[in-house]
């Protein structure tokens, strides 16, 4: 396999609205970035990756993009993003922009043209449609609830948006839209990002005939997704991406990939794939419900760790993918993944270390290293989250109570994810001297960096000996190019694992059950080079609830 600059790093995304305030109006910003890129570095980070920091009007939060040349005045001026690449470049790590390009504002002047004269040039931008007998083209329903389709007034046409009606979709099949884009981004790479983060981009192909699927809900209407799934040649538009860009700066580029066509895995993430890697998301689609977050199935310890295990064996045959827990549309893991008796700082610590330790790429999600948990949400008026809204209202609509509908949303929000870091225990937990945008965790008091910075058993302490390992000369090798095995599997409750490279093997095992637990002697345990336990007992092999071990073995 062909060794590339970017196999053995770490990587932290940051949602700016949410890191840090440094003028006291309530949201994150740039200089607020800088001030922690020590802090960072401490916890191994190499790789930034900052959501949408573009000029936007925010209805989804910067993902819906006025002008890709410029920084959103919330956080920030293009001098605050140069100062932020130096700063970084001069602690020897990379930045990574997220790029959106399936869709952009409609207050990007390309829509504003185009609805202005929905017949010119850049109507063409967009896929405007006329509509059939006063209905909309098709019936697909969008990802945020609604037809995908709206209404141009007065025309009797309709444009096409998969997300919000106000992030309607670029056409692709238009040159003239790839030239602009692909000009847009190596603009960016010129300036000396590494790469990017790309957002929804499996969504880019569509079936230019736009045909209507069976409808799968009481509003008539089908999930758009069922159109990607059908539509082929997503692959010809990525490599023309790649080749026009990327390509010509070794970048590194991470794909948001849902509905992936399983045999395309090589083509995506192979030698000279579509990207550098994609996210594994295998774990986080077991939630995924038949109607909307009210009808998500739990998700038991045997399907995510069985989800893990296929994906790590398949993928590690082709490439690498990024590992997450979690990121800024899930919930926190902590709060997802873990049982009831593991919600606690051992659970976050076994959590972190079963995760980074696979082989793939990390990404730690702000907050994730202090242990951050959902919120408790009292009222649907607390949430900001377009997607959360909707969810609520499908709840309703489905018959649940106002009570359930906001005990769904409290439990699978994007907003649990996007709640300001608490960085000290002080007003407003050292996030802003203002009011935040969104509310603070209730329990930011007694969670947050400063309590935990100090102390050697805090989950803070342990992320930095954990990346520490990761990266650390001896065992870097084989936690980057390690043969991936599962191990214990017909243990019920543990999650266990080796990393396997020539004269070395890592065992990672944690136990996930409430009761003590001690394994076979399939491994003859040479020394243990982490664990979450305050002392080690006499048995390694021994592990109590929410122990986790990472041990060194002897090959025979
Ligand atoms: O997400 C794409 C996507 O498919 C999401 O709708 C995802 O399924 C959902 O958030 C899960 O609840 C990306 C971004 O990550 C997300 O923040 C944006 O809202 C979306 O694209 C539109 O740009
Ligand atoms: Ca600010």
């Amino acid at each position: 396999m062909l060794r590339k600059w970017w196999h053995d790093k770490i990587a932290y995304q940051i949602y700016p609205k949410s890191f840090l305030d440094t003028n006291g109006d309530g949201i994150g910003d740039l200089p607020g970035i800088i001030s922690k890129l020590d802090y960072l570095k401490a916890l191994g980070v190499d790789i930034i990756w900052l959501s949408p920091i573009y000029q936007s009007p925010f209805v989804d939060q910067g993902y819906d993009i006025a002008d890709y040349y410029a920084i959103a005045e919330e956080f920030g001026t293009m001098e605050d993003f140069d100062a932020l690449l130096a700063e970084t470049k001069k602690r020897d790590m990379a930045v990574i922009m997220d790029l959106v390009i399936n869709h952009c504002s409609d207050k990007h002047i390309w829509f504003q043209k185009a609805l202005a004269d929905p017949e010119g040039e850049y109507a063409d931008y967009f896929y405007i449609r006329d509509g059939k007998d006063g209905c909309p083209p098709s019936n697909l329903r969008s990802y945020f609830g609604g037809s995908c389709w709206e209404p141009i007034p007065g025309t009797g046409k309709y444009y096409f948006h998969m997300f919000a009606k106000e992030q309607p979709d670029l056409n692709w099949e238009n040159p003239a839209v790839r030239h602009e884009l692909y000009a847009m981004i190596n603009w960016w790479l010129e300036k000396g990002l590494a790469g990017f983060r790309i957002d929804a981009i499996i969504n880019i192909k569509k079936d230019l005939d736009f045909p209507s699927f069976a409808p799968d809900g009481p509003d008539g209407l089908a999930a758009c997704w069922k159109m990607v799934d059908s539509v082929n040649g997503v692959g010809d538009l990525l490599e023309d991406l790649k080749n026009h860009t990327f390509r010509h700066y070794n970048a590194f580029t991470v794909g948001e990939v849902f509905n992936m066509k399983e045999a395309e895995l090589p083509a995506f993430i192979g030698e000279d794939g579509h990207f550098s890697t994609i996210f594994d998301f295998s774990a986080h689609c077991l939630s995924n419900g038949e109607h909307g977050w009210y009808d998500a199935p739990p998700i038991s310890f045997e399907n995510w760790r069985r989800a893990i295990f296929e994906s790590q064996l398949k993928v590690q045959k082709v490439g690498f993918e990024a590992n997450i827990i979690e990121n800024h549309d899930e919930p926190r893991g902590v709060s997802r993944f873990l049982p009831a008796w593991a919600q606690n700082d051992a659970g976050a610590k076994m959590l972190g270390t079963v995760s980074l330790l696979l082989r793939g790429i990390p990404f730690i999600y702000q907050g994730q290293e202090l242990g951050m948990t959902n919120n408790n949400w009292h009222s649907i008026d607390e949430f900001e989250d377009i997607n959360t809204l909707d969810q609520y209202r499908t709840a309703l609509e489905a018959g649940l109570s106002e009570e359930e509908a906001l005990a769904v949303c409290a439990r699978c929000s994007r907003d649990n994810a996007r709640t300001p870091i608490p960085w000290t225990d002080g007003p407003c937990a050292g996030f802003t001297t203002g009011t935040p945008w969104l509310p603070l965790n209730e329990n930011a008091s007694a969670l947050n960096a400063a309590s935990q910075e100090n102390d050697p058993a805090s989950t803070l302490s342990y992320y930095r000996r954990l990346t520490a390992l990761r990266k650390s000369q001896e065992w870097r090798e084989v936690f980057t190019y390690g043969r991936f095995e599962p191990a214990y599997e017909d243990e019920p409750a543990i999650m266990a694992y080796c990393r396997v490279m020539d004269g070395t093997r890592v065992l990672v095992a944690a136990n996930f059950g409430r009761d003590t637990v001690t394994l076979r002697p399939d491994y003859t345990i040479k020394r243990v080079l982490l664990s979450n336990r305050p002392t080690e007992p006499e048995n390694t092999l021994t592990l109590k609830s929410c122990d986790v071990i990472v041990a060194e073995c002897c090959l025979s």
